[in-house]
Parts: C-alpha cells; sequence; structure tokens
C-alpha cells in the first residue's frame, strides 16, 4: 500500500463547530492526521509520497469555477471586511428564495455552504487543494502501475458536491481522484463509500452517470446528517439511472448488518463493471466514535479492505471521516492491512 501525505493539513485548524447548541473544538482536527501517520508508521509503512498541486483542470472536472474561485479568494475577502473569527455560514437559500449570487461575502458564505458546523479560516483553502493533490496523484500512480494507494486526505471530501462545502469538507477528494483515473485511462469507476455518513457530494457529482458507479453504506438520513441525502430509493437520475446505491441503515447497526450491506454494494458494483476502485474510508461506523451510532469494532475493520480487495481492480483509498481519536489509527491501518492481506 503506498501512502500519500502531507504536512499541509495543518494549517486547518477551524476554533468552533456548532455542535448541539454549542460552539465545541471541531472533531475534524489534526490529531486525526497524527494518529493515523503514527499507526502506519508502527505499520511498517513508513513511506510518504507527496503530490504535487492538482491542475484547475481536474478540479474543473468535478467543481464549478465559480465555486472554486469562492473558496480561493473567502478568506481575504473576509478579513478584507475587518473580520477575524473563522467564517461561519448563517444564512442559506431555502426553498423559493433567489438563488442570484449575492455581492456581499456572508451572503456568498451562506450561498456556497450547505452546513453551519464548517467553517473557513486562513489555512483552510491550502489544506483542502492539497489534500485533493494527494488524491489525485494517488488515482494517476495507481493507474499507472497497479498498486493501492492511501491518500491520507485532511480535510475529507465525500459531503462537498459541485458548488457546495459543508460536513468538514471543501474539495471532495474521492470524486477528483475517480475523474482522474478516468482521464488515465480508466473506464469504469466505482466509487465505494463507507463512511458512516452518506457521500452526498459524491453522490450529486456522478448523478446523472454511467461511467462512475457510487455506492453508500451509511447512517439512515431519517436519523443522521446529511439528513437530506442517502435513502434507498435515491438510485441516480437520467443517464445515470441504476449507478447509485444507497444502503442506509439504522441508528445501533452491528457489524453482521453493516457488511451484509457492504456485499451488497460490491456485487452491484461488479455487476455494473468496474475497471478501478476509489473508497471513501470514513472509520466512523466504529462503535466508539462519538457523533456516530454504528457498532463496528476494530479488529472488524479489516474485513473492509478484505472484501474490497475482491474486486482486483487498480484502487484508491481516500480518508474521510473518523473522530474516536485515539482508535483511528488503529481502524485505518486495519482495513489497508486486509485490503494487502497482511
Ligand atoms: C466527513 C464526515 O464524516 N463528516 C461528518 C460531518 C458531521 N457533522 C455534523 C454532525 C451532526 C451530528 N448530529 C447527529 C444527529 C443524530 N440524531
Ligand atoms: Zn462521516
Amino acid at each position: 500500500m503506498r501512502v500519500f501525505a502531507s504536512d499541509a493539513h495543518r494549517a486547518h485548524f477551524p476554533a468552533g463547530e456548532i455542535y448541539n447548541g454549542e460552539l465545541v473544538r471541531p472533531f475534524e482536527c489534526p490529531e486525526r492526521w497524527d494518529h493515523i501517520d503514527d499507526a502506519l508508521t508502527a505499520a511498517g509503512m513508513t513511506e510518504r509520497h507527496d503530490a504535487a498541486a492538482v491542475g484547475v483542470d481536474r478540479l474543473a472536472a468535478v467543481h464549478d469555477p465559480a465555486f472554486v474561485d469562492f473558496l480561493t479568494h473567502a478568506w481575504d475577502e473576509w478579513t478584507a471586511q475587518g473580520h477575524d473569527g473563522d467564517m461561519i455560514p448563517t444564512c442559506f437559500p431555502a426553498r423559493r428564495m433567489n438563488q442570484r449570487i449575492p455581492a456581499d461575502i456572508d451572503g456568498r458564505l451562506g450561498y456556497f455552504a450547505f452546513a453551519a458546523e464548517t467553517s473557513i479560516m486562513s489555512g483552510t483553502w491550502s489544506a483542502a487543494l492539497a489534500a485533493a493533490s494527494l488524491a489525485n496523484e494517488a488515482a494517476v500512480r495507481t493507474i499507472a502501475d497497479g498498486e493501492p494507494s492511501f491518500a491520507l486526505c485532511r480535510p475529507p471530501g465525500h459531503h462537498a458536491s459541485i458548488d457546495f462545502f459543508g460536513g468538514y469538507c471543501y474539495l471532495n477528494n474521492a470524486a477528483i481522484a475517480a475523474e482522474t483515473m478516468l482521464a488515465e485511462g480508466a473506464e469504469r469507476v466505482a466509487v465505494i463509500d463507507v463512511d458512516f455518513h452518506h457521500g452526498n457530494g459524491t453522490q450529486d457529482i456522478f448523478w446523472t452517470r454511467q461511467d462512475v458507479f457510487f455506492g453508500s453504506v451509511h447512517g439512515d438520513p431519517a436519523h443522521e446528517f446529511p439528513h437530506f441525502s442517502g435513502y434507498a430509493d435515491e438510485a441516480g437520475g437520467g443517464d445515470g439511472e441504476g449507478a447509485t446505491v444507497n444502503r442506509p441503515l439504522a441508528p445501533g447497526t452491528d457489524a453482521s448488518t453493516w457488511f451484509a450491506a457492504l456485499d451488497d454494494l460490491i456485487d452491484h458494483a461488479v455487476g455494473h463493471g468496474v475497471d478501478a476502485l476509489v473508497v471513501s474510508l470514513g472509520v466512523d461506523t466504529y462503535e466508539n466514535d462519538p457523533i456516530s451510532s454504528f457498532r463496528l469494532a476494530s479488529a472488524d475493520f479489516a474485513g473492509i479492505g478484505e472484501r474490497l480487495a475482491g474486486l482486483d481492480v487498480p484502487t484508491v483509498y481516500c480518508m474521510e471521516g473518523g473522530y474516536a481519536v485515539a482508535e483511528i489509527g488503529t481502524n485505518v491501518v486495519n482495513v489497508l492491512r486486509g485490503h494487502v492481506g497482511v
């Protein structure tokens, strides 16, 4: 397993997120990366590959240029207004409101956000761009030689869509990896999302496409974030009909039920035809995750890698969520070990 990682993530450490009515230190924090890095090293995965900055053409394959432009300049516009706290969106274009993009930075912030727990600070853009660059580079290298890669992306990406951010995500790293695999010669990519939360951004990006299959197993949106995406009847639209498969599961779901759903997703991906795989790897399905409700034990995580390796295609893992900080490294390494069979 080849590991792509960059210290650039450290520039992103917002002071707070709104959680249960309070401003708390964000669950998505730099120590998550450190614990994964340490566990990889302890497991003998000591080499780290960095990445050249991903080109604007690769970003544009996934994201609206106006959104990328917003993220690039948001902090400078904010500080030019004399604000010095982190940017937290507070006003959103709801049903029947005017969808025109405002001139004001507060208005633009709400326009391009779908959730208020995701702040923007001075180093957010550089960190998000570095994470996307790791995913892109991992995809290039894995298509070139077939060796599986792990992109230690932070911030994560699967909630970010064409033109909105949220759920701790700004650029959709996994979608960028999938597009790069296609650009490098893959013909049918599957994105399998095992994060506790539905990968609404990835689903939205590939909704009308047959060349990218999207399968996700996650907390039922009737009960869990992102609340407005991930129901079982969401199956793709237009030319993408049938190329999206969702398996929402009840709060408290145990490993045997969860793995049955994963096996089902894998069967659908194989049925669809797959020559390359991107895994949105969240380990917030862990039993002690502080914001999630599934019940996978640390040892269970190896089963994820074992099953996905069974697809036997070039594979890129992109890091998504997982907030039990002390155990996140063990859980991630168990997945990767399961994949390579050690
Ligand atoms: C990448 C990733 O894992 N992002 C997750 C972001 C979740 N942020 C909001 C969490 C709100 C939890 N509310 C739980 C409601 C259960 N009834
Ligand atoms: Zn998650």
